[in-house]
């Protein structure tokens, strides 16, 4: 969308476009938005898409913002080199229709599937792969942990808002027990998986943990995991106020966010094993930094030693 075309959407007494239909050549404050206050993001956002469907909110546009921050920062002038892969849910979303680059919106549970056949035909593409913590680790929780497993050259960012937002809040594998959610009404009685702990017991090259109230965190792991051979898995910790914090006493995205920042770091001596997540106890940063051999690397040794061809 052209920069006019913007303005000319902005409330009819908003000031900037008074000053704009004015004149719109003029060097007031409506000049220099067009010119100084273009968003970074812009640039690799295809704006026809805009706005996003994304709930008043909800943390699926702090998440796209910190994944560009990261390309942004690391010195991609375009997503070219890049080739995006999400399954079905809200934060799916994120990555198509939105990104201006070559995207593959799957089936339900099986972006890593897709993903891990694209990077074996493609090996010169940087996979990364958006999704919901539904989509990644209940019907599609066999493929993290074994694209985990072979350590799969692509990075993975899960939106992890505890439910099932798209389909209207259904209780799923990170839900909290107790929780109370659309099927799991008198609380959920299961014990939630702790993702970050275990896609780094699966063998994940890098993990990390943060939230949409730690953005340079975040946007500080994504540039590591987008550099690291093998798979990284980035865990974001998401507020879906529509679908789940009403029903769990925090309707409002603020009230989310606040409860993210009190969440505490890992502590170097916290062990990797299984620990049952709580709204208290999520902590956040790094479980796994390791430089081990990458799919892509294994699979052309074989080839080497065969004779045949990787690529
Ligand atoms: C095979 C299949 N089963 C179920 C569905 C319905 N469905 C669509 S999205 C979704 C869950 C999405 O949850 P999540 O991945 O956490 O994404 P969110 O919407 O929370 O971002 C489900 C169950 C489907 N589309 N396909
Ligand atoms: S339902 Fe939840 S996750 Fe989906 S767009 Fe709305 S707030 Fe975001
Ligand atoms: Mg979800």
């Amino acid at each position: 969308m052209k920069h006019a075309d913007w303005l000319m959407r902005l409330p009819r007494n908003n000031r900037l476009l008074a000053d704009y239909r004015a004149n719109p050549f003029s060097r007031g404050d409506a000049c220099i938005l067009t010119t100084s206050a273009r968003h970074f993001s812009l640039q690799y956002i295809r704006e026809e898409a805009l706005p996003t469907p994304f709930c008043p909110g909800c943390g699926n546009g702090t998440i796209m913002n910190v994944f560009l921050k990261a390309v942004k920062d690391l010195g991609h002038e375009n997503l070219r080199g890049f080739a995006f892969v999400s399954g079905i849910g809200c934060a799916s979303w994120t990555i198509s229709p939105h990104f201006l680059a070559d995207t593959l919106h799957t089936t339900h549970g099986r972006a890593l599937a897709f993903a891990t056949g694209l990077k074996l035909a493609r090996p010169e593409l940087k996979v990364v792969v958006i999704s919901g913590d539904g989509d990644l680790a209940a019907i599609g929780g066999n493929h993290l942990i074994h694209a985990a497993r072979r350590n799969i050259d692509m990075t993975v960012i899960c939106s992890n808002n505890y439910n099932y937002g798209m389909t209207g809040g259904q209780v799923g594998p990170t839900t909290f027990t107790g929780d109370r959610t659309t099927t799991s009404p008198y609380g959920n009685p299961e014990r939630p998986f702790d993702l970050a702990r275990l896609v780094a017991a699966a063998g994940a090259n890098y993990v990390a943990r943060w939230t949409t109230a730690h953005p340079i965190q975040a946007v500080r792991s994504i540039k590591r995991a987008l550099e690291r051979k093998g798979f990284s898995f980035i865990e974001i910790l998401s507020q879906c106020p529509t679908s789940y914090g009403r029903r769990v006493k925090m309707p409002s995205p603020t009230d989310m966010l606040q409860w993210f920042k009190t969440l505490p770091m890992k502590r170097p001596d916290t062990p990797i094993e299984y620990t049952v997540p709580t709204k208290e106890g999520m902590d956040l940063g790094e479980f796994t930094d390791r430089e081990e051999m990458g799919y892509a690397e294994a699979l052309k040794q074989m080839a080497a030693r065969i004779g045949g061809r990787s690529e």
